[in-house]
């Protein structure tokens, strides 16, 4: 693809419109509500250090408002926008325990679900957190979205993303074309393609997974583990452990670097058997990006994580995302 120098986001979705005759356009729409919602996140978050120590004295910020939590902030923003957009018929967050109905007479063809802040308690400390979305189609009858609407497969998505607040704001989504980068120009207030057509290396360079848990997972787990560290014939080292605390950043940098991220069962825990990641928010959004990068994402048991027929709004799934070559190999350790 030819290298195309400041094209804006809202240009790529339109020319990615242009693809689909039949396209009514709202697809669009709901994008460009999204990245609204984005850049007034990635404003109040680049703010939050400031805020947050006014926070925490209990003051008002700068602007003299009310100093919000900024995980609260992020679900009210995309909440407000959202809800009056007219291209969902219902939404769900992370943040909330029950489906989020729409305004009257503001129904759309589509549902939305998403994490508004994820790695959230990262913020006092500096580290990158982000936002994470999932688009499927209303397949009810009638103008307003159910939960049955939400509660579809990661296969059936029509698009999915995040937003990453690190060092530069960066928006990558996929519409099921190709997976596609755009960085965040605070001067203009423009997101400008940056990772034109991204393809995860075939094979990892880092292994993301918290080892202090190791204890808790299954056999095939540990020894996979262990052998990452052993010398690679291939490439006469072991990998690398990057472990950042915060999925999106994790997801990123091996999305664009080559790399494992690995959540596991948790064989000893009661609440968590399943480990912590949800699926509606986090798995299945970053399963559809990875295949379309050219990777894989599964369980612990093998299973495609797009394959997964979710049956609650908040189900956790053990995670495997990353690398084709890698994860392909995890399954072979793993699926006992
Ligand atoms: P742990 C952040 O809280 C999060 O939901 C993900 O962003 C991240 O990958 C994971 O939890 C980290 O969990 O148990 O390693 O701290």
């Amino acid at each position: 693809m030819k290298k195309r120098l400041g094209v804006t986001v809202s240009r790529q979705i339109m020319d990615s419109q242009r693809l689909h005759p039949q396209a009514t356009g709202d697809l669009s729409g709901l994008l460009n509500e999204l990245i609204v919602a984005a850049k007034i996140i990635s404003a109040e978050v680049n703010m939050a250090g400031l805020a947050d120590i006014l926070g925490q004295s209990g003051k008002k910020n700068i602007q003299g408002e009310t100093v919000q939590k900024l995980d609260e902030f992020a679900n009210a923003t995309i909440k407000r926008r959202m809800e009056q957009c007219g291209y969902i018929c219902v939404m769900t967050s992370e943040e909330e325990e029950g489906i989020i109905p729409v305004l009257d007479g503001y129904e759309g063809k589509y549902t939305l679900a998403f994490d508004p802040l994820d790695g959230s308690s990262n913020i006092d400390v500096n580290v990158s957190i982000g936002t994470i979305f999932s688009v499927h189609r209303k397949i009810t009858d009638g103008p307003k979205g159910s939960e049955r609407d939400l509660l579809q497969k990661g296969s059936l998505q029509v698009a999915a993303g995040y937003i990453i607040y690190g060092s530069s704001t960066v928006l990558v989504y996929t519409t099921g074309e190709g997976v596609h980068g755009f960085t965040l120009d605070p001067s203009v207030g423009e997101f400008f393609l940056s990772h034109p057509d991204i393809r995860i290396p075939e094979r990892a360079k880092y292994y993301s997974v918290n080892e202090a848990y190791t204890n808790y997972w299954y056999d095939g787990m540990r020894k996979y583990v262990e052998y990452l560290k052993e010398i690679d014939q291939k490439t006469g080292r072991p990998y690398s452990l990057r472990y950042i605390g915060s999925l999106v950043a994790d997801f990123h940098r091996n999305l664009i670097s080559g790399g494992i991220f690995l959540y596991p069962r948790d064989r000893k825990s009661t609440d968590q058997p399943e480990g912590k990641l949800r699926l509606l928010y986090e798995a299945a959004p970053m399963a559809m990006l990875v295949r379309e990068a050219g990777g894989l994402a599964v369980t612990d048991d093998g299973q495609d994580i797009l394959d997964i027929q979710p049956v609650d709004l908040h189900q956790r799934v053990p995670l495997i995302i990353g690398s084709r070559f890698d994860v392909e190999r995890a399954k072979r350790f793993v699926v006992s």
